[in-house]
């Protein structure tokens, strides 16, 4: 049998440049689209758009100080209420209701800069096998995690983890003190040892430039391999966070964001996260067009609403949606 090289026009490539990226995002828009519709139908059926469902298991009062962020207890003037970690069982109960509402995934986030070994994390590694168990793919996000805890939650059947890396080196700063980005690339690093698939994307419309988000998914597809999943998030503003007054993103930068994800890393799942309830049904639609093929589903993310379920099952039923 011949062995056929793969394309070269659509072959994964981790070897992207800020610049070329960079110049990707700033393509007229109908090009642009165009172009990340056909990556997008050459690895995905468009039509294959997954429903996820978050789950906040350990809500607010985090040592970070990350500034988008409700749950920081650096931003003292969020409303917001405390919880401890939940009782498994009650999680796992959310979980099947998600599936039987048409979820194939679980995301459970914790409030935490860092997994402690102990109850609490016990009684994760508890839901992840209770989420697996009901047949749905399972992604918890608890901030940074050493090597021996990422091996529990792999034996646990943890399909996913997600730690984004949320905007470029050089932006970084301005949004994060308590930790660097490096540390956020080590704790990738240790996911991807234990045989667990990386859930890692970020945020637009924190004051940063095109160039930042050009680095940031240079920073992702040199990845190897790429990410299999990529949240792509518009800040929620919540007030009494340091990012409260940003002007809201338009959606077409948005369309831009997905569209040169999913030119730069091809064969990934790429996630329309938060910020979803600021668009009309329209850019999601054009969102989809550019290589979108997940959506949060459900009334709310972890600590703010999300969209009405009821419109998104117009919407997916519209489009045309599979799972
Ligand atoms: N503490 C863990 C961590 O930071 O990895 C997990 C939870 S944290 C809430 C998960 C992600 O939610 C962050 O990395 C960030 O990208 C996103 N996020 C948090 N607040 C947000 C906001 N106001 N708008 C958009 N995305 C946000
Ligand atoms: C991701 O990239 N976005 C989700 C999930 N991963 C954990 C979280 C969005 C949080 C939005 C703000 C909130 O509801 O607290
Ligand atoms: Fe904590 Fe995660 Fe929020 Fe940062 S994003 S403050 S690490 S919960």
């Amino acid at each position: 049998m011949v062995q056929m090289e793969p394309c070269p026009a659509t072959a994964p490539r981790a070897d992207w440049t800020v610049d070329e990226l960079l110049a990707i995002y700033e393509t007229p828009l109908l090009d642009l689209i165009d172009q990340a519709s056909r990556v997008h139908r050459q690895h995905h059926d468009p039509r294959a758009i997954q429903r996820a469902s978050l789950f906040s298991i350990k809500t607010g009062g985090c040592p970070e100080d990350c500034g988008y962020c409700p749950q920081s207890a650096h931003h003292a003037e969020v409303k917001l209420t405390r919880d401890k970690i939940m009782d498994p069982a009650q999680v796992v109960a959310a979980a099947r209701a998600a599936k039987a509402g048409g979820a194939a995934r679980f995301c459970m986030g914790a409030a935490w800069r860092e997994v402690r070994d102990g109850t609490e994390f016990d009684a994760v590694v508890e839901m992840v096998r209770g989420v697996a168990g009901i047949g749905m793919e399972s992604c918890v996000t608890l901030g940074m995690l050493k090597p021996h805890q990422a091996e529990r939650l792999a034996e646990a059947g943890l399909t996913a983890y997600n730690h984004n890396l949320d905007t470029s080196p050089e932006f970084y700063g301005r949004v994060i003190g308590t930790r660097s980005y490096q540390d956020r690339l080590d704790t990738l690093a240790v996911v991807r040892k234990a045989g667990i698939k990386l859930c890692c994307g970020g945020i637009i419309g924190m004051g940063e430039t095109n160039r930042d988000r050009a680095a940031l998914i240079q920073v992702l597809a040199a990845q190897t391999p790429h990410p299999e999943s990529v949240p792509i998030n518009t800040l929620v503003p919540v007030p009494g966070t340091p990012m409260a007054l940003r002007p809201p993103v338009e959606a077409l930068e948005l369309v831009r964001m997905v569209a040169t994800a999913r030119i730069a890393m091809p064969a990934s799942q790429v996630r329309l996260s938060a910020g979803r309830r600021d668009l009309s049904p329209e850019a999601q639609v054009l969102c989809f067009i550019a290589g979108a093929n997940s959506i949060f589903a459900g009334d709310h993310l972890l600590t703010t609403p999300n969209c009405e379920e009821d419109a998104d099952t117009a919407l997916l039923r519209a489009v045309g949606a599979h799972p």
